[in-house]
């Protein structure tokens, strides 16, 4: 009993001092919330969980990453998901570039119509000077970036049509992602774009609101798709968003240098098992998720290389004009180094 006492007692001390009894050296959080949009056993959600867990172990449980999925912390509106994490309402994200382009401009990068024709052109970006720039860019605008994961290549999907031709697509109603570059591609194509919300998405698709929808391979046999009526699938590969994890800029400045060094470690080791899960079954060598899909008597379109160009033609205006938008000098940097990748 006396033991006992003289424990609260030493604990009673040290939270007076402000010093929690387990690391009383420290100045850290319980609990570090990770936002994202979609939870595991989406490749998005593995990697955010692996990061969680590398952390965990390497610093023998001293960081603690707890993962929000769903943008709950942003009551749902993943547009809003970067700006909360510059102040501070999150203390760090795994995130699409899509998600924040609203805030950077420079990330719709990634959302330029037929830019990068395979993984190598992805990895191009991501891996090399255009990725750096990146990064750059997103330090300046507040968070800190620590490295990239990948949600994919978004193939079209719909209850209605096979498309094959921009004529496929005319009027028929498909749910965007709230970055007005979607708008502007899904409208020159003839297309009756509706943006919104993943989270409102999930029931727009269910109830036939919309017609159809465009996302990774993997993010449509999570949620089974071929079951909401998504029977024909385009894959015509026309943009791709990778994801950036990274950390608010105070809760990044609270770590020691080890810990950051740490920190930063386990998101390039999760990012690179989150890509190799993203592209899982979608290769050259594999095509087994595709294949999966067919075998639930799915229409899944491949595009002649004719057919994709057309594609690429009806959206060229909307290429040159948000080449501009995020800065002709990126995207020609962008440009050549998928010439040469
Ligand atoms: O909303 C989407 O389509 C999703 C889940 O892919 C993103 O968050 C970009």
């Amino acid at each position: 009993m006396r033991n006992f006492k003289t424990v609260i007692a030493a604990g009673a001390a040290m939270t007076m001092l402000g010093l929690t009894p387990a690391m009383a050296q420290d100045n850290y959080k319980d609990e570090y919330r990770v936002s994202t949009v979609v939870p595991a056993p989406f490749p998005w959600g593995i990697a955010t969980e692996r990061w969680a867990e590398l952390t965990a172990e390497r610093t023998d449980g001293r960081i603690n990453l707890k993962v929000y999925p769903g943008v709950q912390l942003v009551q749902g509106d993943q547009t809003r998901e970067f700006t909360a994490l510059r102040q501070g309402v999150i203390d760090m994200a795994v995130g699409s570039t899509i998600n924040w382009s609203p805030q950077i401009t420079e990330l719709n990068l990634f959302s330029l119509p037929f830019l990068m024709p395979d993984y190598a052109a992805m990895d191009a970006l991501t891996q090399g000077p255009v990725g750096e720039k990146i990064f750059e860019v997103v330090q300046a605008k507040g968070a800190v970036p620590l490295a990239w994961a990948e949600n994919g290549f978004r193939e079209v999907t719909n209850s209605k049509v096979e498309i094959r031709t921009p004529a496929d697509m005319q009027g028929l109603k498909l749910r965007v992602v709230g970055s007005p570059i979607y708008n502007d591609m899904f409208t020159a194509l003839g297309a009756n774009p509706t943006q919104m919300s993943w989270a409102d998405a999930q029931p727009a698709l269910t109830t036939g609101a919309v017609d159809g929808q465009e996302n990774p391979l993997t993010i449509y046999s999570v949620l089974k798709m071929h079951e909401l009526g998504q029977t024909n699938v385009t894959l015509w590969g026309y943009v791709a968003d990778p994801l950036i994890f990274a950390v608010n800029q105070q809760v990044w400045d609270s770590f020691t240098p080890e810990d950051q060094e740490i920190l930063k470690q386990a998101a390039v080791d999760a990012g690179a098992h989150g890509i190799e899960v993203a592209r899982k079954g979608m290769t050259d060598g594999d095509q087994s998720l595709i294949e999966e899909i067919k075998g639930y008597g799915v229409n899944v379109v491949t595009l002649t290389e004719e057919e994709r160009q057309a594609f690429v033609d009806a959206t060229r205006d909307v290429y040159d004009a948000w080449k501009d938008k995020v800065g002709a000098d990126l995207v020609n940097m962008a440009e050549e180094s998928i010439a040469n990748r």
